[in-house]
């Protein structure tokens, strides 16, 4: 029997952008508090084999806290580390992978030609390739297979690439040719939310989602090989998840009533600590107040963080405005097909523009 820790895309000293920068720093302390939680799981069910299928780190810099880290979780563990450089941790000349800071178990695959480690105790053959730059145009296994190898060993292919697209610059594969390599179990790395392709074929996704795009918790596969066949399971290592949601607020007609309307939402959903969430807030709302964004997601309740995106127009008597003989009909008119038109961020300028258009014309202050 052989036990797999299947983690990549892990990202680690990754800037976070999305976020205020205090918040940022505590991802970034999340993020590698993730990662020490996931090397502590693998020693506790006894891994035979960790295989990181790429960009562990964000970038060619890496700080020395989490170089010591990296460092430190290895030494530790008992079993060997196989790594495959993906995209965003390349091999070069400078980078950490040729700076021979890491232990004996740890592997490190440097060329973009199909390569292997034989771990001879575990009857075990890791295949795999690095990336030498940020793109790699070329699949390594095409026309290859692990029958090239002699022995009646295990199998394993452990690579970053892209089965999603037979054009992708970030080494396109495909089923077909992964299937024809003929590896027991093929543990890739790019596509952050994780996807089974075959039981034999996997993403394990990252470990900790950063955008809006990579949605719900994320953490690694533990594959457990034998005679009778395989299986796989997903465990959460994500301290927190991102989550999408709209929110209708019609007839809303000052922050404050749009601050309870949002925890009312948030309590509802269930949301809690450890979520990111992103609100659009959609509608129609009083003309006569200005939805203030950064009001309302500061200290937003229950919730880790809260972006909050403004897609609600005013409500306005269109019918008369549109008849209207005088400037304010005339103005309208001007405005109409940007406020309702398909681009969000020009029906939002269009909104504004006319809520102060009409106050100005109205003889009232502008805010
Ligand atoms: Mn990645």
């Amino acid at each position: 029997m052989l036990r797999i820790l299947h983690t990549g895309d892990i990202h680690l000293d990754s800037p976070f952008s999305g976020l205020d920068p205090r918040t940022a720093e505590v991802r970034r302390n999340e993020l590698r508090a993730a990662f020490t939680s996931m090397m502590h799981y693998a020693r506790m069910e006894k891994a035979d084999l960790i295989l990181i299928a790429g960009d562990l780190f964000d970038a060619d810099f890496v700080t020395r806290e989490t170089l010591a880290l990296i460092k430190k979780e290895a030494e530790n563990t008992p079993c060997p580390i196989v790594i495959s450089p993906g995209n965003h941790d390349s091999v070069s000349e400078s980078s950490v992978w040729r700076r021979g800071v890491f232990p004996e178990n740890v592997h490190i695959f440097t060329d973009e030609t199909l390569d292997h480690f034989e771990f001879e105790e575990l009857n075990v053959r890791v295949w795999g390739w690095a990336f030498t730059s940020q793109k790699m145009e070329l699949s390594p296994l095409t026309g290859r297979s692990v029958r090239e190898a002699d022995g009646d060993m295990i199998n394993i292919l452990c690579a970053h690439g892209d089965l999603t697209s037979s054009r992708s610059t970030y080494c396109p594969l495909t089923v077909r040719e992964v299937e024809t390599f003929g590896a027991d179990y093929t543990a890739l790395g790019h596509v952050h939310n994780p996807a089974e392709y075959t039981d034999r074929i996997a993403y394990c996704g990252c470990l900790e989602g950063r955008s809006f795009d990579e949605t719900g918790h994320k953490g690694a596969l533990f594959v457990t090989l034998d005679g009778e066949g395989i299986t796989s399971q997903r465990v959460r290592f994500s301290k927190r998840r991102y989550e999408n949601e709209t929110l209708r607020v019609d007839g809303a007609a000052s922050n404050t009533e749009l601050r309870s309307r949002i925890a009312a939402f948030i309590t509802e959903k269930h949301y809690g600590d450890d979520t990111i969430l992103r609100l659009t807030l959609t509608g129609e709302t009083d003309p006569s107040f200005t939805l203030n964004t950064s009001v309302l997601e500061a200290d937003a309740p229950r919730v880790f963080a809260l972006k909050v995106v403004d897609d609600t127009s005013p409500m306005l008597d269109a019918d008369s405005l549109r008849l209207d003989p005088t400037l304010k009909g005339e103005f309208f008119r001007l405005l109409e097909p940007a406020l309702t038109g398909d681009d969000p961020e020009a029906r939002a300028i269009a909104a504004d523009a006319l809520r102060m258009g009409l106050s100005a014309l109205a003889g009232e202050a502008i805010v």
